[in-house]
C-alpha cells in the first residue's frame, strides 16, 4: 500500500499525485496540516528531516522530495514510463525538473502569496517582478516545445514538474503572449490528461 503525506495546495505534492494517477496506483492520502506545524513534529521529522511534504511510503520504503519520489515511482512502477530511455533524454528531463522546481514554482508561489493578501497590503512591484520571471520561463519552454507535443517528446516527468503552476497562469495574472503558441497548445494538451484533471484545477 502506498501512502502519501500530502497538503492539498502544495505544488510538490501535486506533482506526485499526477504521477500516481498516470501509473494507476492506488494510494492513501495523509493530510499534513502545514498551518498547524504538523510537518515539524518529531514523528514527521523521522520521515523527512527537512520537515516538508510530500513524503511517500511504499511498504517499508520512505522517500521524500517530489522529484526523487517521482523518479522512485518511475523506477519501481515502470509502466507507463515517464522517462526517456536514452541517457541524454533522461538528463534533459532532470534539467527541466530542476528548472521547474527552482525557477518556476518559487516565483509562482510568491505571486500567489501576494494575491492572497487583502488588496491594500499587496506589493504590486513584487507581483510584477515575479510575473515577469514566470513569463521568461514560459518563453524558454516555447523553444523546448518546438516540434514536440511535450517537453521531452512524450509526456514525461518534465511536464509533470510544470503542471501545478503552468495551469494556473490565469490566476497568477500572467497573460500568455500570442507568440507562445507551442506553450498554449502544450497547456491545452496537459489539461486533457485525466491525471492533471484529477488535481481539480
Ligand atoms: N524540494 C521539496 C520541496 C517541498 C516543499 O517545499 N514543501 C512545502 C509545501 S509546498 C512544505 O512542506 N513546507 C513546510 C515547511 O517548510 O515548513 C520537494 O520537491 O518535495
Amino acid at each position: 500500500m502506498i501512502r502519501l503525506y500530502d497538503y492539498p495546495d502544495c505544488p510538490f505534492c501535486q506533482k506526485v499525485r499526477v504521477v500516481l494517477v498516470e501509473k494507476d496506483l492506488e494510494f492513501e492520502k495523509i493530510h499534513v496540516d502545514l498551518r498547524k506545524g504538523d510537518q515539524k513534529t518529531p514523528e514527521f521529522l523521522k520521515l523527512n528531516p527537512y520537515g516538508r511534504v510530500p513524503v511517500l511510503i511504499d511498504d517499508d520504503v520512505v522517500v521524500y522530495d517530489s522529484t526523487i519520489i517521482n523518479e522512485y515511482l518511475d523506477d519501481e512502477y515502470p509502466n507507463p514510463s515517464l522517462m526517456p530511455e536514452d541517457s541524454a533524454g533522461r538528463a534533459r528531463v532532470r534539467q527541466l525538473e530542476d528548472f521547474a522546481d527552482n525557477s518556476f514554482i518559487p516565483p509562482a508561489g510568491l505571486v500567489l502569496a501576494e494575491l492572497h493578501k487583502p488588496e491594500a497590503e499587496r506589493d504590486a512591484d513584487k507581483i510584477r517582478r515575479h510575473q515577469a520571471d514566470i513569463t521568461r520561463v514560459l518563453g524558454r519552454l516555447e523553444a523546448h516545445l518546438e516540434g514536440k507535443e511535450f517537453l521531452a517528446g512524450d509526456f514525461s516527468l518534465a511536464d509533470v514538474a510544470f503542471v501545478p503552476r503552468a495551469l494556473l497562469f490565469t490566476q497568477l495574472g500572467v497573460e500568455l503572449d500570442a507568440r507562445l503558441q507551442n506553450v498554449a497548445a502544450w497547456i491545452g494538451r496537459l489539461r486533457e490528461r485525466p491525471s492533471v484533471r484529477s488535481l481539480g484545477f
